[in-house]
């Protein structure tokens, strides 16, 4: 398979994945035998990458019982044993920093700069962070206790990142896991769990099972004491409907429709890099995606020439190029969805305009763009395209830019771009959001909680809030600097 000018080879990836040609799930310390397999394929070109097995009930409730055996011990190890195993994960992701990104890269067509410089340190900084949680536990939260056995469901957009922000925090809390990846992006969990038995993690202390929707149904209904789970928010309704009465402790992280504002007096070619980030990042394929630009009225005309350049200069291709700045999206049935919302969009009065570079002919690309002019009612504005495709609309008035920012069912993220701080924390404190930057966007850090309200979800990844999601218990009293703001 020829990649083009790839600086980072892919060939011991492609030795690793045709040395295993399939795998079975990781259950209790080791792989089972692949069967019942499907393919993983790499959306750039269609290839297929590997045979994955798909979980049935059976293998869910092996890898729950496992769970279940090793968790009491697991808990019992000092905060300072359990650290040691998390670090020894952080340093052993971080040996092999530079085949991660190829792998993730193949098999969820991310530009390799966003696998290298964004999705891998991320997961190991979560994994290096964690491990000072568990360290600090006995102090930080005395008489709180692990949950015990922890399901957790993740998406496809970020694979080994949701994999860390979903293992990290549950470990160093003295849960053990099973964790099923989505269908789309097994790859990096799996190597992950290979990283898991060479570092001598005790066996049934992380357990993988592959598989679509139906394995994750599965690991909803089985005997675990917390489900979390990251992905839409149809899906979202239905964990929460088959946990309701159960018992189980659970936490959702769902869609967004996220406004990007853009006052008059913003650095509008920062607002131009912003909108980079916020919406042709990983393929718009995030849940907080700036994906409702809203811009004064004053400097529409003058911020939407500008963004057009920018737009016209990005390069869509090869995602193993390091030039790339947008590969494909994920999957033939998500680059559908996208050019069906897009479509509808455009249907509704927003006009398209897109990057029209030449899309290679192989492979689900799809090309990034602006529906300008959607109104608020246009699908494009209320749907989450999950896609390259922001709208972008003007306001008036700083009162119109609140009110349509919260014009959503959603409520995960919110950027607000302005050199008055005055103004963008007036409006940041109405804007309904779990997330709120300024003058910035798509910023994550281990040590902040990342979550949604409405829609959006409920319950915080990352930082104490999200240490405390994977504990039980009576809720210990805010920090005194907390208290104090
Ligand atoms: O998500 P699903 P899909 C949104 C985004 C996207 C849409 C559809 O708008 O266009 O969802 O994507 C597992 N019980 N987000 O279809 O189905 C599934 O196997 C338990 C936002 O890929 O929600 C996978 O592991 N689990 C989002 C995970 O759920 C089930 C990220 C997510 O898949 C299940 C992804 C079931 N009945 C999509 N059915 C975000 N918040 O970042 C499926 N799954």
């Amino acid at each position: 398979m020829d990649y083009g000018p790839a600086p980072e080879s892919s060939a011991e990836v492609m030795g690793w994945l045709g040395a295993r040609g399939a795998f079975g799930h990781y259950i209790d310390g080791g792989f089972t035998t692949p069967a019942d397999t499907f393919a993983t394929e790499n959306p750039a070109t269609g290839a297929t990458l590997a045979q994955i097995s798909q979980g049935s009930a059976e293998d869910v409730a092996r890898a729950v019982d496992a769970a279940r055996k090793a968790q009491p011990k697991w808990a019992k190890l000092s905060g300072h044993q359990r650290a040691k195993y998390l670090y020894a994960l952080a340093r052993s992701l971080q040996k092999r920093a530079r085949f991660l990104a190829v792998l993730e890269t193949l098999d969820n067509g991310k530009p390799i700069r966003e696998s290298r410089d964004v999705d891998i340190p991320l997961a190991i900084r979560h994994f290096y962070h964690h491990a000072g949680w568990a360290e600090m536990l006995a102090d930080e939260f005395p008489g709180l206790a692990p949950h015990g056995v922890c399901g957790q469901i993740i998406p496809w957009n970020f694979p080994l990142l949701m994999l860390a922000w979903k293992i990290a925090p549950a470990l160093a809390a003295g849960n053990t896991v099973v964790l099923k990846p989505a269908e789309q992006t097994p790859l990096t969990a799996l190597a992950f769990a290979e990283i898991c038995a060479e570092i001598g993690l005790p066996k049934g202390v992380v357990n993988i099972v592959t598989g679509d929707g139906r394995t994750g149904a599965a690991l909803t209904a089985a005997p675990v004491d917390k489900i979390a789970f990251t992905g839409s928010t149809e899906i979202g309704r239905e964990i929460r409907r088959a946990t309701a009465g159960s018992g189980k402790a659970l936490t959702l992280e769902l869609g967004g429709k996220s406004p990007f504002v853009v006052f008059a007096d913003a650095d509008l070619d920062a607002a131009v890099e912003g909108v980079v980030d916020a919406i042709w990042f990983n393929q718009g394929q995030v849940c907080c995606a700036g994906s409702r630009i809203l811009v004064a009225e004053a400097v529409a005309n003058t911020f939407t020439e500008r963004l057009q350049t920018r737009l016209s200069k990005l390069r869509v291709g090869d995602p193993l190029d390091k030039c790339t700045d947008m590969g494909p999206i994920v999957s033939a049935t998500q680059r559908q969805r996208v050019a069906a919302l897009v479509s509808a969009g455009e249907a509704a009065g927003a006009t398209l305009v897109q990057c029209e570079g030449q899309l290679p002919a192989a492979g689900h690309f799809f090309a990034p763009g602006l529906l300008i002019g959607a109104d608020p009612a246009n699908p494009a504005s209320t749907e989450e395209i999950f896609g390259p495709v922001a709208t972008l609309t003007t306001f008036r008035t700083p009162e119109e830019a609140v009110q349509l920012a919260n014009n959503t069912r959603y409520g995960l993220a919110a950027s607000i771009w302005s050199e008055n701080i005055t103004l963008a924390l007036d409006i940041a404190s109405q804007v309904k959001a779990g997330v709120i930057w300024m003058n910035g966007t798509n910023l994550f850090d281990a040590g902040a909680g990342f979550g949604g309200m409405r829609e959006s979800g409920f319950g915080r990844e990352g930082g104490r809030e999200g240490m405390l999601a994977y504990l039980r218990g009576p809720s210990p009293k805010p920090r005194p600097e907390a208290q104090a703001s």
